[in-house]
């Protein structure tokens, strides 16, 4: 009895992990709650991930962090890859020192986890682009390559998961 027991437990354990991760992301792409990100490990400036993002997938855009359980599959996702050290998204305060915004509505980035002493808004220091370490946390940075920088952060795309409820 205890055996038979057993194997109903896993085989509806099996079934109710596929039915949570449905194969529904690009070839590559990682789901997680209806987004699929793409990661790759390369150091850009933060418009060449931009850049990158487009040219994968036309309809994909620059990570764009929106809650703690986001940010925390992020940092896993950078602490798993042995290639990726910190990662751009696509928030920015270009048109106004300190109001960070989404690159693709312009809305508040209100899910603001900044590194201590970031970001440091004094007038004109050009900081103005965004970038999330292994920890999570995150730190503003000039968006185009300088030499002071060791190394850049790696772009991820982020894509709407396809709505299995429109499939047949
Ligand atoms: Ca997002």
């Amino acid at each position: 009895m205890a055996s038979a027991r057993l194997v109903v437990f896993i085989v509806s354990a099996t079934a109710a992990l596929a039915a949570e991760a449905p194969q529904r992301c690009p070839n590559e792409w990682v789901y997680f709650q209806n987004s699929c990100y793409a990661f790759m490990d390369v150091g850009v400036s933060w418009g060449t991930a931009e850049t990158y993002c487009h040219i994968l997938n036309p309809e994909s855009k620059m990570l764009e962090v929106e809650t703690k359980a986001e940010n925390d599959f992020i940092a896993a996702q950078i602490n798993a890859r042995d290639g990726i050290r910190e990662v751009w998204q696509g928030v920015n305060d270009l048109l106004r020192e300190g109001h960070w915004v989404f690159n693709s509505n312009g809305q508040e980035a209100a899910s603001i986890n900044w590194h201590a002493g970031h970001p440091k808004t004094h007038i004109g220091n050009g900081e103005d682009c965004v970038m999330i370490d292994a920890s999570g946390s995150w730190n503003d940075m000039l968006c185009e390559y300088q030499s002071v920088y060791a190394f850049l952060p790696s772009p991820v795309c982020e894509l709407d998961a396809p709505d299995d409820s429109l499939i047949g």
